[in-house]
């Protein structure tokens, strides 16, 4: 199994720790979507990542899909995710906003960066959305009992949630710092202090 891409990007790095608490066997190329585009196109013709190529030759893409088909291969109680019922529900609805909420973060980087004139009205729109998702996680992550929000170790919803403040610490800190977000500070400092998530790590390259 080969996992493309480099763990600054949200995406990628939640599988590649989805993948580390499985104990799944894979190779890692830390490939640039901007950088290694024509190699990576040459494998996923969307030059997306994360990018995940199966033993059998089979190509996977988007993090939502790859973490279905590897929690496939799980028991039950291996899951990252809580079985069906009221529980899976709301770890959908937190995983939705914290993956929503990367999205945002990755869309106003991609306008300032690449647009030499930002649109004014789709940033403020943007930012708006950021901080919106930011309020409605902190809401979630402040009612829960415990350091989780399933479980005894974090799931895909506290992965996501993780990987996406971290990525917006990386390229917006000066929005995030306009966030009141005490119980999602905690989350990112104890997600960010386990092992996996410190192997499963990478200092941000912008694209150029
Ligand atoms: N919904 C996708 C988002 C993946 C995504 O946006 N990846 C970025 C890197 S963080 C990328 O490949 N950007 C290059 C592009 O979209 O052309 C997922 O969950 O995997």
């Amino acid at each position: 199994m080969i996992l493309i891409g480099q763990y600054d990007s949200p995406f990628v790095r939640r599988v590649g720790i989805a993948l580390n608490l499985y104990d799944i066997v894979y190779e890692h190329r830390p490939w640039s979507s901007f950088g290694d585009h024509a190699k990576l196109a040459a494998i996923n013709p969307l030059a997306r990542v994360p990018t995940l190529v199966l033993p059998g030759g089979e190509v996977l893409m988007d993090s939502g899909l790859i973490l279905d088909f590897l929690d496939h291969g799980q028991t039950a109680a291996r899951r990252l995710v809580p079985p069906p019922g009221p529980r899976r529900t709301e770890a959908l609805a937190i995983t939705g906003l914290a993956l929503g909420l990367a999205e945002k973060l990755l869309a106003l980087f991609y306008e300032r960066r690449f647009h030499e004139v930002v649109s004014e009205r789709w940033q403020t729109r943007v930012e708006g959305q950021i901080l919106a998702a930011l309020a409605a996680l902190e809401t979630r992550c402040s009612a829960r009992h415990g350091s989780w929000f399933f479980g005894e170790g974090p799931g895909h919803a506290d992965i996501a949630l993780a990987c996406a403040l971290r990525f917006g610490l990386d390229v917006h800190p000066e929005l995030m710092a306009r966030s009141v977000i005490p119980a999602l500070a905690a989350h990112s400092a104890s997600a960010e202090s386990l092992p996996v998530f410190r192997t499963v790590s990478q200092p941000f390259i912008a694209p150029s």
